[in-house]
């Protein structure tokens, strides 16, 4: 599109908003200062660097679309790639199997902040907003009977926990370096594929090792804790260790963070009702954005109803500064780079949406008890002029403005993806 057509349909459009009350200025502002945790793992199915098997917990990625990046140089040009195609200045979600530790095998547990070094500098070269990071419980031998911080064997727990607190001191050292406090992600896979008898004991074990994992106080400034809990897995169908009334418990008590999944529910739960309830007793959240088809499938996201609703509660709420983005999804059937890009671009677009509502005159509607009127307005913005207040901002970002970002995309895998072998 030519940019002066974006540039009075802007025009245009900013007066549709203003006579609602809209300010379009102020919530690209707004929308401008929120960053998104871009996960890694989009761009190579999960693999890591470690050379081992994707296992545990029932997560797979699906599909055989080729150029996946097989090595940290190759992730980074992929994500500054996505980063190219998309407006704001935003985060990288990396898990501990994206370690560059010069080829040598270094047990989990014995990882360090300088197998994130390269991971740090680039961050700080590409100016990105931070680093968030995740210990990572499964595709190992020891998480092969699908347990790992809930495990029988004191042993095997012992290992986690200290994979657990060397991963803690990697986001501490990343937070320290770039400004910005490090989300540290736990999530584990532990669970029983039937029926268990005791439902107890593993969660007493579970609840023991992550005391012990946060007994090595760290910096709040430089990390921060989360806890991220799941309904069921492939393999662990019947019981989950971490199901969302324990992490709920243990986070208010241990006053850490609660990670959220949009995939972690039963399917007619949402999210964005989450979102309210859990505020009013934990500080923060951390939302893993994710688009569950059926089950927890990890679809790319898109501008669905879902995700809507979770940014309307985000911006509605007043929540900005409690809640951190970050996306969650790996689908190796299409293209790596688009799935990262309308990943995020859907975020903020859904982010822009919610910014763009008359939120002080809907609000005065629902007081007044006037549900006519609240109704009929909810109705009417879904075709307010939108597209032309996002074209706008991704023309003075200086991104690719609507469908153009896939020509790009196209480039770059005929340039470089197709060059790729496996
Ligand atoms: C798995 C969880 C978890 C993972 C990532 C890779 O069900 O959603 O967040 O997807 O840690
Ligand atoms: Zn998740």
């Amino acid at each position: 599109m030519k940019r002066s057509t974006v540039e009075k349909s802007y025009k245009l459009a900013a007066e549709a908003y203003a006579e609602l009350g809209v300010d379009t200025e102020e919530a690209l502002k707004k929308l401008a200062a929120i960053p998104i945790s871009l996960h890694c793992w989009q761009g190579d199915d999960l693999a890591g660097f470690e050379s081992g098997e994707l296992s545990g917990g029932g997560i797979l990625a699906t599909g055989s679309y080729g150029g996946r990046a097989r090595n940290a140089e190759e992730m980074r040009a992929d994500l500054e790639e996505v980063f190219s195609l998309v407006p704001g200045c935003h985060r990288v979600n990396l898990h501990s199997i994206y370690a560059e530790t010069g080829g040598k095998k270094i047990p989990r547990n014995e990882l360090r902040p300088e197998h994130f070094a390269g991971w740090i500098d680039w961050a700080k070269a590409q100016k990105l907003h931070g680093l968030d990071f995740n210990p990572t419980f499964f595709s190992h031998p020891l998480a092969a009977d699908g347990f790992t911080l809930s495990h029988a064997d004191p042993a095997i727990r012992r290992f986690w926990v200290e994979h657990a607190i060397a991963c803690r001191r990697i986001a501490e050292a990343m937070g320290k370096k770039l400004g910005t406090p490090s989300i540290n992600n736990t999530w584990i896979p532990d669970g029983f594929k039937d029926t268990p008898v005791d439902r107890l004991s593993p969660r007493q074990r579970l609840c023991e090792s992550l005391d012990a994992m946060l007994k090595v106080k760290l910096d709040p400034k430089a990390m921060r804790d989360a806890v991220e809990s799941k309904l069921f897995g492939i393999g662990s169908e019947s019981y989950v260790v971490g199901s969302h009334e324990f992490y709920l418990g243990y986070a208010l008590t241990r006053r850490i963070l609660l990670c959220m999944d949009a995939g972690h529910y039963h399917p007619t739960e949402t999210l964005a009702d989450k979102i309210s309830s859990t505020l009013s007793f934990v500080d923060e959240l951390l939302l893993h954005i994710s688009r569950p088809v059926r089950w927890d499938s990890d679809h790319v996201v898109i501008l669905d109803d879902a995700l809507l609703a979770t940014a309307q509660e985000i911006i509605r709420g007043g929540f900005v500064s409690r809640v951190h983005i970050g996306l969650d999804f790996f689908d190796a059937s299409i293209n790596r780079i688009a799935a990262m890009t309308i990943g995020l671009r859907s975020m903020l677009k859904a982010l822009l949406l919610a910014l763009l509502e008359p939120l002080a005159a809907l609000k005065k509607l629902e007081s007044a008890g006037d549900y006519t009127a609240r109704l009929a307005m909810l109705e009417e913005l879904k075709t307010l002029p939108f597209a032309a207040i996002w074209d706008h901002y991704c023309a003075r970002n200086n991104v690719p403005v609507g469908k153009a970002w896939l020509e790009e995309v196209r480039q770059y895998e005929k340039d470089v993806l197709v060059r790729r072998n496996g």
